[in-house]
């Protein structure tokens, strides 16, 4: 039944040659949903998965970034803010994007759907834009310490986490002329706040004004993000020995970030964003501190002291793993990125508990189904009662379902 609705979910979504997050509240392409959304269309329709990240690499930019949204032409420009009107960018496909980019887990998801579908000709092809991928974030955003930044909340998925809260007070407010329109469809105290989007905007739009360039006042070593990175150079070695092609250079990349990522970002108990302005660690009880669980050279013992965090702290061996730690004076059960529990972030917390402690992992496994079979596939979920908050029938969630239970 779960499995059904959940292809139903992604078959609603469906847009010919990508899935959307979610009809309303989200009606174009996002970047790491469709890596997300791949993982699951591999475990029912390998064909759509493939379709789904190269139709997204289509809109690569020659710098070789991936945009973190490609708008849909048919979609009218007022049914998402900030539209392709705001970013003003093209590829050279010719797709109107936004110029800012998400983490890079889209390796990670062509090499699932290939091992649920060997495809080499697929993987010849995905791999010299994935390299590229890489390549512009060496480029653009990597710091002395060897470590990649952010210069936008937007790019660390994670949009209003209370990590940011700290950096975003350096950030203007006050940035005026724009509506919003997450809020015809869900509750504004489910959401970020005006003064958060004031930010967003401020910041997305000095970007812009720069030819997407120069990064503006927030630049952020985030956890999530390097771990993504991290991974996806492991998992690049994997595939350039499917095509016959060295996987060493990512072998090494991928030993790099993780050491680097030790010695800057790790505080004993979990993992940190650094401001790069400031050069301090930003002390928060974010979940993308959970997520260097993936990385398969990471050392044991900080492996052990993440899995003590994991337990003592987000209560992972009774409940659905929360965005941010329950004990945290800034949890929020309900708003966004502030304490709800979201499928993406626990499936990457699950993948990396899987060989290291896969009691942990199955009880994970079974809260992720638990929550979806109580309140169905929404954007989040209280993490605690179980209630269903944001959209409907949200892509990811039915998605990587597929994947957990396949
Ligand atoms: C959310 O972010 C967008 C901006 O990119 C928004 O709030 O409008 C985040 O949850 C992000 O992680 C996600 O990729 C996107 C689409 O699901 O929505």
């Amino acid at each position: 039944m779960i499995l059904r609705d959940a292809v139903r979910v992604l078959v609603n979504n469906w847009d010919g040659s990508y899935t959307v997050p979610s009809r309303r509240l989200y009606p174009h392409q996002w970047s790491w949903d469709s890596a997300f959304i791949a993982i699951g269309h591999a475990r029912w329709s390998p064909r759509r998965a493939r379709s789904e990240l190269l139709s997204l690499f289509g809109a690569q930019w020659r710098d070789g970034r991936v945009p973190h949204i490609v708008f849909n032409p048919r979609v009218a420009e007022g049914a998402y803010f900030p539209g392709p009107e705001f970013w003003a960018a093209r590829a050279p496909s010719g797709s109107a994007t936004s110029g800012i980019v998400q983490p890079p887990v889209h390796a990670l998801a062509a090499w699932k759907t290939h091992l649920v579908e060997p495809d080499p000709a697929f993987l010849r092809r995905i791999y010299p834009r994935l390299v590229a991928q890489q390549d512009f974030l060496r480029a653009a955003r990597r710091s002395p310490e060897g470590l990649i930044s952010i210069v936008h909340p937007w790019e660390s998925g994670m949009d209003n986490s209370p990590a940011w809260d700290l950096p975003l007070q350096a950030v203007e407010t006050g940035v005026a002329g724009f509506i919003r329109r997450d809020l015809d469809t869900v509750s504004a105290d489910e959401r970020p706040t005006d003064r958060d989007y004031e930010r967003y905007v401020g910041l997305a739009r000095a970007y812009r004004d720069s030819g997407y360039q120069v990064p503006g006042a927030f630049q952020i070593e985030d956890p999530l993000f390097n771990t993504a990175y991290g991974v996806a150079e492991s998992t690049l070695a994997k595939i350039a020995d499917v095509c016959g092609l060295d996987p060493e250079p990512h072998e090494r990349e991928a030993a790099a970030i993780t050491q680097a990522m030790v010695e800057h970002l790790f505080d004993g108990a979990l993992f940190q964003a650094r401001d790069v302005r400031t050069g301090g660690l930003i002390r928060s009880s974010s979940a993308a501190g959970l997520t260097p669980l993936m990385l398969p050279e990471l050392p044991a013992g900080v492996a052990d002291a993440l899995i003590t965090t994991a337990v003592d702290r987000f209560a992972v061996k009774d409940a659905v793993l929360p965005s941010y730690a329950p004990d945290a004076p800034e949890f929020d059960a309900a708003r966004y990125w502030r304490g709800p529990s979201w499928t993406n972030l626990t499936w990457l917390v699950w993948q990396g508990l899987k060989e290291r402690r896969p009691d942990l992992a199955a009880t994970l496994a079974d809260a992720m189904i638990g929550a979806v079979s109580q309140a169905g596939f929404r954007e989040y979920f209280d993490p605690f009662a179980l209630r269903g908050h944001g959209c409907r029938d949200f892509s990811w969630s039915a998605a990587l379902i597929l994947d957990v239970v396949a």
